[in-house]
């Protein structure tokens, strides 16, 4: 198996606070993604590397203002890339969302929410498209979402209890 299945690409270390959460949730479930910061804008070369030949099977991609980081790694390989607009600008995300959405038919990219929202639902996105090759890590996908509706449960109980009240 390859050292790593999952990379993940940001524009810059001042998206690292953001980005932080895509790797925690990936760890959860074992997986120790690659990482780089580069940028399609700023150092647009590094964009073109052969991430398939490297064995990676996911791709992450974000980036604020335009998110044409996302894109750009999409267009340079066949493996499945999710997007994560951030927000990094006044227009509190919107623009890296629509740069990173507004895909061109031929080039999806998987879109998710802005901000730590979506960084942590790229990694359960990249946890589910490895889990239906990997049925150990089916499993843990499985036991999250039972402990995640358990959570929501406790929280009603909660508050049907301060009801009562
Ligand atoms: C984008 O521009 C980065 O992804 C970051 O969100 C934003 C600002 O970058 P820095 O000026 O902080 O390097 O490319």
């Amino acid at each position: 198996m390859a050292k790593h299945r999952i990379a993940i690409v940001f524009g810059s270390d001042s998206d690292w606070p953001t980005m932080e959460a895509c790797l925690t949730q990936l760890r959860a479930f074992g997986e120790e993604p690659f990482i780089e910061v580069m940028s399609a804008h700023r150092n647009p070369e590094r964009v073109t590397r052969g991430a398939e030949k490297a064995g990676f099977q996911v791709l992450i991609a974000a980036a604020g203002m335009s998110n044409a980081l996302a894109g750009a790694v999409a267009a340079h390989t066949p493996l499945p890339v999710i997007g994560i607009p951030l927000d990094g600008s006044s227009l509190n995300g919107l623009d890296a969302l629509l740069s990173t959405v507004q895909m061109p038919p031929g080039i999806p990219v998987a879109t998710v929410s802005i901000g730590a929202p979506g960084a942590k639902n790229a990694a359960l996105l990249a946890i589910q498209i490895l889990a239906r090759a990997d049925e150990k890590l089916a499993q843990a996908y499985r036991k999250f979402k039972t402990d995640q509706a358990a959570a929501v449960a406790q929280k009603n109980r909660g508050v049907q209890d301060r009801l009562k009240k």
